[in-house]
C-alpha cells in the first residue's frame, strides 16, 4: 500500500513510520510513506502557506498554489492515487473505511490540513474523498492521517505477526462486531486476584466458549449501542443469557 501526505508537519509522522506495526510493515515493503511539504514549494522570502479568509473573520486558510505544487509532486511519485482530504467535514472512518482501503490496493494520498482548512477549489478540483476521524475537533489533520493509515495497515495480508490477530480486534468480522474479550498473563494470582480457572485448564474447546460468552457480555455491559445491531445465533444468545444470570447474581 503506498501513502503519501501532503503536511505542513511532516515530521510528526514519524509516529508511525518509526514504531510498532506500521514502522515493521514499511520495513517488509507491506507498506510506503513518503512526505511533500506545501511550504517546500514557496518561492517568497517569508515561506508563506497561509493567507486572511476572503469574507473575513477568525484564523487563516491554507494557500492552494502551494498545496497544489506539492500535491503534484507526490501524484507524480505516486501514479493513480485516490487523494483523500482528511477534514471534520468528511465521512466518518471505522473499520469498514480501513478494511475497504486496504482491499482495493489502490495507492493513497492524504491532505493534512492546518489553520481552518485548505481553499476549497482544491478540494472541488483535487480531493476525491472527505474522510473525518470522529466529531471531535484536532488542531490539524497529521493525527487523523495517521489513525487512517494505522487501522488501514492493519488489514494488509502479513502486517500482523500472526494473521490471527486482526480479525480477532475489536470491530472485525470474525468477532461480528463485538468488543474483545479479558486477557491474561503471568502471574497466574496477583495481589490475591486469580486468573478465570478455565483458562488454565488446557480445555481448548471450553476457553473457546468461555471467550466468546466474555466477548458478548462485555459488549453488552460496554457498548449495548452495538448489540442492539445484531442478530445474535442461538449459541450466542445462550452464552450471554448466561452471562447476563452470572453478572446479575454478583
Ligand atoms: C470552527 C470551525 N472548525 C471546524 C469544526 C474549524 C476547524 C477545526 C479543526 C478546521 C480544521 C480543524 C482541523 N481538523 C482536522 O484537520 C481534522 C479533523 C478533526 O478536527 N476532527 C475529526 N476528524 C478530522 S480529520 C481532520
Amino acid at each position: 500500500m503506498k501513502c503519501g501526505v501532503v503536511s505542513l508537519f511532516p515530521q510528526t509522522l514519524s509516529v508511525i513510520r518509526d514504531y510498532g506495526i506500521t514502522s515493521r510493515a514499511i520495513k517488509k515493503g507491506l507498506l510506503s510513506l513518503h512526505t511533500w511539504d506545501p511550504r517546500d514549494f514557496t518561492t517568497d522570502s517569508y515561506a508563506t502557506v497561509d493567507d486572511r479568509p476572503f469574507g473575513g473573520g477568525p484564523g487563516m486558510v491554507m494557500m492552494a498554489a502551494p498545496l497544489r505544487l506539492a500535491l503534484n509532486e507526490a501524484k507524480k511519485a505516486i501514479p493513480n492515487a485516490k487523494v483523500i482530504y482528511v477534514s471534520p467535514a468528511g465521512k466518518r472512518f471505522d473499520d469498514a473505511c480501513a478494511r475497504s482501503l486496504a482491499k482495493a490496493q489502490q495507492p493513497l494520498i492524504f491532505i493534512a490540513g492546518r489553520y481552518e482548512g485548505i481553499d476549497q477549489r482544491v478540494i472541488e478540483q483535487d480531493v476525491d474523498e472527505e474522510i473525518s476521524v470522529g466529531d471531535y475537533v484536532l488542531s490539524g489533520g497529521e493525527l487523523a492521517v495517521m489513525v487512517i493509515i494505522d487501522a488501514l495497515t492493519r488489514w494488509l495480508p502479513g502486517a500482523l505477526g500472526h494473521e490471527q490477530s486482526a480479525p480477532n480486534d475489536a470491530f472485525s468480522e470474525e468477532n461480528a462486531g463485538l468488543l474483545d474479550c479479558p486477557h491474561y498473563t503471568r502471574p497466574a494470582s496477583l495481589d490475591g486476584v486469580d486468573v478465570p480457572k478455565v483458562l488454565l485448564s488446557g480445555d481448548h474447546q471450553a476457553i473457546a466458549i468461555w471467550r466468546k460468552k466474555q466477548t458478548l457480555g462485555q459488549t453488552w455491559l460496554k457498548r449495548p449501542d452495538i448489540l442492539e445491531k445484531l442478530t445474535l445465533d442461538e449459541m450466542s444468545q445462550k452464552l450471554l443469557a448466561e452471562f447476563q444470570q452470572e453478572y446479575k447474581t454478583i
